[in-house]
């Protein structure tokens, strides 16, 4: 057990000696405890320096060595689901050197990487993908007649979305030759809920896979999987290496659709994670911790849903598995009744809210920008049809350093399609908690888009919020530059430095015609900035409302290129977007150049 991060590389001889799984599957099988022990004090120790998620890898040491050991990767296919678990399986994959420099560009990419490796067998890092993903390579094999085995590794939390049944069912249904991990550590981020989860609770207490159901019991473990026609074992203990080999070995060739139900803990070997395995699953690199900043937009959320609750009994709101990160954690202790972790299931976040809204209560949906892509029909048809009442607080609506599967820099794009809702980005920290309260007081559909982190409140004015409206940051002249909620401290760099006019247009559906209008008249160039794809974002809404109402003037559209951001500190992410104070003033000037 390890009490500590180390600081200083450790000792791994071992560990050393393996640069591919090849190089495992010669060893003895009496070896790989040893083994999984310097796996496990490597992997504390490049987490350490990077940062990254950790609870997950260290809870899947044992299963990874053994999966490597048993199976013929990379010819054999292994997929792991959401793939924050993966630090294991990129050390033992060629990847241990490069494992220092994770989440920079340079480095391996903080979740499988289909381009990356051979032995990433799918792109993750949205949860619940891995068994469709897996039945596809099934599904291909045959037609090729390719011997390859397809494996999977999906975590209980992960098992709880909608993807992941749909999947199964399908399964069955081609009786797949699929080997399904099914890793139950009853933990989700949060612990996971559910019946599900009680389920498998329920199971694991009620004893070994193989006994016959006491009288008046219920279920046997894996019931329901058996029901649904796959071949069920287990529980195993997941950190019993010799076990977990020997039934790997025997599940690996049998054909058709399996299921290995592992137990596992969260955090396992490193004490501190093991105790708190919420807090343990990611770490912020040993070098940045304690240099606490400003306050972030999620707390500023969070503190305003715990004040707002007081006073509106109606208030109700709901998070799919993200209580910690969307900083819901007062709210649930103070209101436990209103409160709804609906586990990793945000199409059913939403149209849940949207059913507590035609009954009356006033639901506030806590959701991750990208996760909020999942739930875009619901969104559409379940609230924004039927002009229900609820407030989405769109968070980490901004580059990210786990990369392009956790960028939210589409959510401008595809909620301004949508009619009836009301679209908003504050600039600081003030905006956004008036922002929340127009939006959760406005009659109809609203939402409040927010990057991780903090907001800068230098440009505060406390102006009030009104529907449409934007406020007017600096006059100056040539160029008015329209900006976006976070970018419009960036913004304001440039627009003091040049003498432009800077406008904070805080909405983004409606948009604010007179101001637009008012730009296009006063100036030569009119410069849209937004953390948000250029493509169809709030730059584009300037646009379109231009040609629709004849108005002209040269436009600039700043934002996220048409190409996905590879992972790096965030800062950096804007920098090779083209979104930092120089590169915008460099990219105004240009055009200014060309207009002359
Ligand atoms: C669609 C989606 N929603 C939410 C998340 C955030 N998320 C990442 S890991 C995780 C928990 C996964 O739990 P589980 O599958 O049991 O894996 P464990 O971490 O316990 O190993 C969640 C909610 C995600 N990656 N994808």
């Amino acid at each position: 057990m390890y009490e500590k991060i180390p600081i200083e590389r450790p000792a791994t001889p071992l560990l050393d000696s393996i640069n591919l799984p090849a190089d495992l599957r010669t060893l003895d099988v009496t070896q790989l405890p040893a083994l999984a022990d310097q796996l496990r004090h490597y992997l504390l120790f490049s987490v350490g320096q990077t940062g990254g998620h950790f609870g997950a890898g260290l809870g899947v040491v044992e299963l990874t060595v053994a999966l490597h050991y048993c199976l013929n990767t990379p010819q054999d296919r292994l997929i792991w689901d959401v793939g924050h678990q993966t630090y294991p399986h990129k050390i033992l994959t060629g990847r241990r050197e490069a494992m220092l420099s994770i989440r920079t560009p340079a480095g391996p990419a903080p979740f499988p990487s289909l381009d990356e490796s051979p032995y990433d067998a799918f792109g993750t890092g949205h949860s619940s993908t891995s068994i469709s993903a897996a039945l596809g390579y099934a599904l291909a094999n045959k037609l090729d007649n390719r011997p390859s085995r397809t494996a999977v590794v999906i975590g209980d939390g992960a098992m709880t979305a909608g993807m992941a049944f749909e999947a199964l069912n399908h399964v069955a249904a081609c009786q797949a030759d699929i080997l399904i991990i099914l890793n139950d550590n009853a933990m989700s981020i949060s612990e996971n809920v559910g019946g599900l989860a009680n389920y498998f609770a329920r199971n694991i207490s009620a004893g070994d896979a193989e006994a016959t159901p006491p009288e008046g019991m219920v279920s046997v473990p894996g019931s329901i999987f058996r029901d649904l026609g796959f071949d069920y074992s287990g529980p195993v203990d997941g950190h019993d290496l010799p076990a977990l080999v020997s039934t790997l070995r025997s599940l690996a060739d049998k054909k058709g659709p399996r299921i290995l139900h592992i137990l596992t803990k969260k955090g396992k070997g490193y004490a501190p994670a093991e105790a708190a395995p919420v807090d343990s699953h990611a770490l912020t690199k040993i070098e940045k911790q304690g240099q606490n900043k400003q306050i972030s937009c999620a707390n500023l959320f969070g503190r305003w849903l715990a004040a707002r609750a007081a006073s509106e009994p109606a208030l109700v709101a709901i998070t799919p598995a993200m209580k910690e990160g969307s900083d819901l954690t007062a709210f649930a202790a103070a209101y436990p009744e209103r409160f709804h972790d609906v586990a990793i299931a945000e199409q059913h976040a939403v149209t849940l809210a949207a059913g507590l809204a035609a009954g009356g209560a006033k639901p506030v949906v806590a959701i991750y920008s990208t996760f909020l892509q999942r739930a875009y029909d619901q969104l559409i048809h379940d609230v924004a049809i039927q002009d229900l009442n609820v407030l989405f607080a769109v968070d980490r609506a901004s580059l990210l350093e786990d990369g392009p599967t956790h960028s939210g820099v589409f959510d401008l794009s595809f909620t301004r399609a949508v009619p009836n809702l009301v679209v908003m980005a504050p600039a600081d920290a003030v905006d956004l908690e008036a922002m929340l309260d127009f939006g959760f007081d406005h009659a109809g559909p609203a939402l409040v888009r927010y990057p991780r982190g903090s907001i800068e409140a230098s440009v505060a004015t406390a102006a009030p919020i009104e529907l449409g409206r934007s406020r007017v940051v600096r006059q100056g002249a040539k160029v008015a530059v329209l900006a976006f909620g976070a970018l419009v401290e960036t913004a304001r760099q440039v627009a003091e430095a040049e003498k432009y006019t800077l406008i904070d247009m805080r909405f983004i559906k409606p948009l604010d015609e007179a101001a637009v209008s008012a730009a296009a008249a006063d100036h030569d160039l009119i410069v849209t900035i937004e953390e948000n794809a250029v493509a169809g974002g709030a730059g584009s809404a300037v646009s379109e409302l231009m040609a629709a109402k004849g108005i002209t003037c040269p436009v600039l559209h700043l934002g996220v290129p048409d190409a996905f951001i590879t992972q790096d500190e965030p800062g950096k992410m804007q920098a090779a977007a083209g979104l930092s104070a120089n590169a915008i003033a460099a990219a105004i000037s240009r055009r200014l150049d060309q207009l002359n």
